[in-house]
């Protein structure tokens, strides 16, 4: 983490414009101070406060924390709710239910309006539709779907029967399906026929019987498929169901499942720094709060707003701030379908534009591959769009480069829209350090303080404080609502992933590093201190693209690692040693296009090294450890200036140095 000493102090301040600070939810620094201020004093407090004042409760909880179990806390655990009532019917009731909630733009333009009311009736026929399945409290449902109003719908619909899903994104191949529906014990999976991206029919519906046909999968009843595309799929008689089906001639009522707080909303699976992918599941009533609060605090969100985050379903942004958020609410946002590049790099200004989004969130690699685009085609810069709708702007994902930053702000913004770099992750359920837009002075590329009631700080490596200046290991120190519960299945991998006993067990360790501003306090996050990358804001373990090359039967060994890429942040390279001779020439290149496909085969596109070094063998220290280090200098293609006296093999650097 030496490097991380030398991080360039960024200078540019930009204040947010005093017309903002005047209408915002927090507005000003006094405000924002005053909430963590109260937060400090009384932190359950503030929490029951907050709670009450901003869901509907069944039955009101009496106990805000529970920490005798300590780390597998609870929040506001005598309390009853549901999350989809929350969602809609709130909206129904406050005079919401004829305002649009979702305005769904297809890969081909097409645009679909749902207001509240409707969305509530979908959402009711799709929940009893799934209870005539026998789908019940407590199931698993996975979730295999394209953006679309039906997969916000199966969402919510899951939330409303108290059911559990699992949201696996629509890029990942058939056995992470697998695996997922395994681990999760899903009784039904919901997914589409085919998805449209870009022009292209892309299948959901085969992978699913592919992921099937490779076994295992038990608890596995029925497939629910939503009718796309229309074109030809294959079809199992008795366990498969058209969701029209499926939802004809069901109620428009279904009265939501009361369950207690602590209930498993969901589980999302996300990559740590082994092998198997985790499941990290959250609870209904904190990570709901904290979906509301933020929506409030970070976005600032307003009756009139037309907010746009451009995530997908499949990830941790999609369900806090596409599924749950804005609905909880009452917000009119934009859903979409397709891609920011199809059918030109001005796709998402042109749907600024025509919709009038006043709230814009996004992730920095979609901006960089943009700046590139606008860069080699005036026709699609963002000057040739009538923005001025935007009030706010938003990043997340990985961190934002200042430079890009800077585009964003002057390019999308207009000079006149706050941006905020919103640092979180799945496990925390919600943003957790990011500015608030009418309070704090926003510096490119730094994610600034840490909402109210997050207690972010950083220690060393045996968990003492660290002064501002200093670079180290970024914690959370005390629990928060939205945060998660537990890894589904494996309690043990949960504790030592996350509250390791070298920190005292009880902060929370995010797997990032990060320096706060000698002056300021301001945080800026140097990268994932873990075998984690971040490619295109997707998480992805180093140990899982080792194993997926591994399970290939020429491969003998692989080592995976990270290189700066300018458009994708990070990009994979993987060094392998094959079972044969090295491949040169002609014949690497061909074995490199095989592994790339097979890795898409195994977890998905997503995962495909972009470069494949053969070698003899990998360097080893002499007890036989994989010199990592090594390979990050490799594969940015510098030279090595560091000791390698303790390097069993040097002869082997040469063979690597070269791309195939
Ligand atoms: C929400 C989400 C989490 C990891 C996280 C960190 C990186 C996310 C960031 C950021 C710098 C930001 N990350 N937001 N780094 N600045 N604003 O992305 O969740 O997919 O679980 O990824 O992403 O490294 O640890 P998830």
């Amino acid at each position: 983490m030496a490097d991380i000493q030398t991080f360039k102090q960024e200078n540019r301040v930009f204040a947010p414009p005093a017309e903002f600070v005047k209408n915002a939810t927090v507005s000003g620094m006094d405000a924002y101070n005053a909430l963590c201020a109260e937060a400090e004093r009384d932190y359950e407090g503030f929490w029951a406060r907050l709670a009450r004042e901003n869901l509907q409760w069944k039955k009101p909880f009496s106990k805000t924390l529970n920490e005798s179990n300590a780390p597998f806390y609870k929040w506001f655990e005598d309390g009853q709710i549901n999350v989809s009532y929350n969602c809609l019917d709130v909206n129904l009731e406050n005079g919401n239910a004829d305002k649009t909630a979702v305005i769904f733009e297809s890969d081909d333009a097409k645009v679909t309006r749902v207001t509240y009311r409707e969305l509530h009736k979908k959402v009711c026929h799709f929940a009893n539709g799934l209870k005539s399945l026998g789908v019940k409290k407590g199931d698993r449902v996975v979730i295999y779907m394209p953006m679309s109003v039906e997969g916000v719908a199966a969402m919510q619909a899951c939330a409303r029967i108290g059911a559990t899903h699992s949201v696996v994104f629509g890029g990942f191949s058939a056995k992470s399906l697998q695996e997922r529906v395994i681990d999760a014990g899903a009784v039904a999976v919901i997914t589409a026929d085919y998805q449209v991206r870009g022009g292209k029919q892309l299948p959901l519906k085969s992978i699913v019987d592919e992921a099937i046909a490779m076994g295992g999968c038990d608890t596995l009843k029925n497939v629910v498929v939503y009718k796309r595309a229309g074109a030809d799929i294959n079809w199992v008689e008795g366990r498969d169901l058209w969701l029209h089906d499926v939802v004809a001639n069901q109620s428009d009522i279904c009265e939501p499942e009361w369950v207690d707080a602590e209930h498993p909303l969901f589980i999302l699976y996300t990559s740590g720094s082994t092998g198997k992918p985790k499941g990290v599941q959250h609870a209904s009533g904190g990570y709901l709060l904290w979906a509301v609060l933020t929506m409030k605090w970070t976005f600032d969100i307003k009756p009139n707003d037309i907010y746009w985050c451009t995530a997908d379903i499949g990830w941790i942004t999609g369900h806090t701030y596409i599924a749950y958020g804005p609905l909880a609410v009452g917000a009119t946002q934009i859903v979409f379908e397709g891609v920011p590049t199809y059918p030109n790099a001005g796709r998402f200004w042109d749907m600024v534009q025509r919709h009038k989004a006043t709230i814009f969130y996004t992730a920095p690699t979609a901006i960089r591959s943009l700046i590139k685009a606008a860069d080699a085609d005036e026709k699609i810069h963002p000057k040739q769009y009538d923005l001025s709708s935007l009030r706010l702007l938003g990043s997340v994902g990985e961190p934002i480069n200042p430079e890009a930053w800077m585009w964003y702000y002057k390019n999308i913004g207009n000079e006149k829209c706050p941006i905020v770099d919103t640092f979180w992750q799945t496990e925390t359920g919600g943003h957790m350090i990011s500015p608030l837009p009418g309070a704090t002075l926003q510096v490119p590329g730094s994610c600034t303080l840490p909402l109210p009631g997050i207690t972010a700080a950083i220690v060393d490596e045996t968990g003492n404080d660290l002064p501002n200046g200093t670079g180290g290991i970024l914690v959370v120190k005390r629990p928060w609502p939205s945060m998660i519960r537990t890894i589904w299945n494996d309690p043990e991998r949960f504790k030592k992933s996350y509250f390791p006993e070298e920190f005292g067990g009880k902060v929370y360790l995010a797997g990032d590093g990060a320096i706060r501003n000698k002056d300021t306090g301001n945080f800026t996050i140097t990268g994932r201190i873990d075998d984690v990358l971040n490619v295109s804001g997707h998480r992805m373990g180093t140990m899982e693209i080792e194993s997926a090359l591994v399970a290939n039967p020429i491969v003998a060994e692989a080592a995976v690692v990270g290189k700066p890429d300018e458009t994708t942040g990070e990009s994979i390279c993987a060094f392998v040693v094959l079972k044969r001779p090295r491949p040169t020439g002609d014949e690497a290149k061909a074995i490199a296009k095989e592994l790339r496909d097979w890795v898409a085969k195994e977890i998905g596109p997503i995962a495909k090294p972009k470069e494949i070094r053969f070698g003899d063998n990998l360097p080893k220290t002499r007890s036989g450890k994989i010199m990592r280090r090594l390979l990050r200098v490799l594969a940015k293609g510098e030279d090595i200036t560091q000791d390698i006296s303790t390097l069993e093999n040097p002869a082997i650097l040469d063979q690597l140095k070269e791309a195939q």
